[in-house]
């Protein structure tokens, strides 16, 4: 079951959207992406939020074309990971702009911009739209063995625990209507990495929103260095503990 049996929401008729790109030292990537995504579809912006990259990301970002307009940036003092930067970035989008719907999307080139055009119409008649690497078999490229394995093994695991059935939920290519933000209590959110997309998404599912996964092609990224690391790993196998045992709203 990829779609759960919930009311469907009305159509969108969706005007703005915002790509919020979370990025770590992507100099060599994020000049590059930004461009790709505005000219998919002219209702959408991006924000990216930097983490005071060393690298210089920031400067670039401010020297494209289009910055200020469709192009922005949140700056942030110094690295706190992933989930911290999106909780930031979603608060930042409610409390000043009127963006109907809020992606999330790599730097990295993992997340193929021409996707975007099919989250755009799938939002139109759900609250959350997943991208997912695991719905028509394993849509993965260029991941060592050991780290695929991992990520499906992270995911059969978190769906046991938490009773979602979705193929992937830790997945990081992902479409939110704006009224999904607002009905998640974000302050509370503070969890990071693959934790951070599980309890996103579970916070959806236990209130019954319509989720949809379509499926996306995930390319390990060939220039600059993953941020994934052991703790992350680790904090995601108590976190779906945590979720089951408390049974948040
Ligand atoms: N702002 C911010 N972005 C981050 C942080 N950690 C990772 N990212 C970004 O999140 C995205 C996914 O991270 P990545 O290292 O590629 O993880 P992987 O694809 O799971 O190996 C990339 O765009 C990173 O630059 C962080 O601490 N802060
Ligand atoms: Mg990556």
């Amino acid at each position: 079951m990829h779609e759960r049996n919930t009311e469907t929401p009305g159509p969108l008729n969706l005007k703005k959207a915002v790509v919020v790109v979370p990025t770590y030292n992507e100099a060599d990537n994020v000049g590059r992406l930004i461009p790709l995504i505005l000219e998919r579809d002219e209702r959408l912006s991006v924000l990216v939020v930097d983490d005071n990259s060393p690298d210089g990301t920031a400067a670039i970002v401010k020297a494209l074309p289009g910055f200020g307009d469709r192009i922005l940036i949140l700056e942030r003092e110094k690295k706190q990971g992933l989930g911290a930067a999106y909780i930031a970035a979603f608060q930042w989008i409610l409390a000043n702009t009127d963006f109907e719907a809020v992606f999330e999307m790599d730097a990295d080139f993992s997340h193929d911009p021409e996707a975007l055009d099919v989250f755009l119409q799938e939002i139109e008649t759900h609250d959350l739209v997943l991208g997912s690497r695991y719905l028509h078999g394993i849509t993965v490229v260029n991941w060592p063995l050991k780290r695929l394995i991992l990520s499906v093994g992270a995911n059969r695991y978190a769906g046991f625990i938490t009773g979602m059935s979705l193929k992937d939920c830790t997945g990081g290519f992902k479409c939110f209507r704006r009224s999904t933000l607002e009905s998640l209590p974000l302050d509370k959110i503070g969890s990071d990495g693959y934790s951070f997309q599980i309890e996103m998404n579970y916070h959806c599912w236990r209130r019954k929103m319509a989720i949809k996964e379509i499926p996306i092609m995930f390319v390990d990224r060939a220039v600059g260095v993953s941020k994934m690391n052991k703790k992350i790993i680790i904090e995601a196998m108590w976190m779906v503990w945590a979720l089951r045992l408390r049974r948040i709203p």
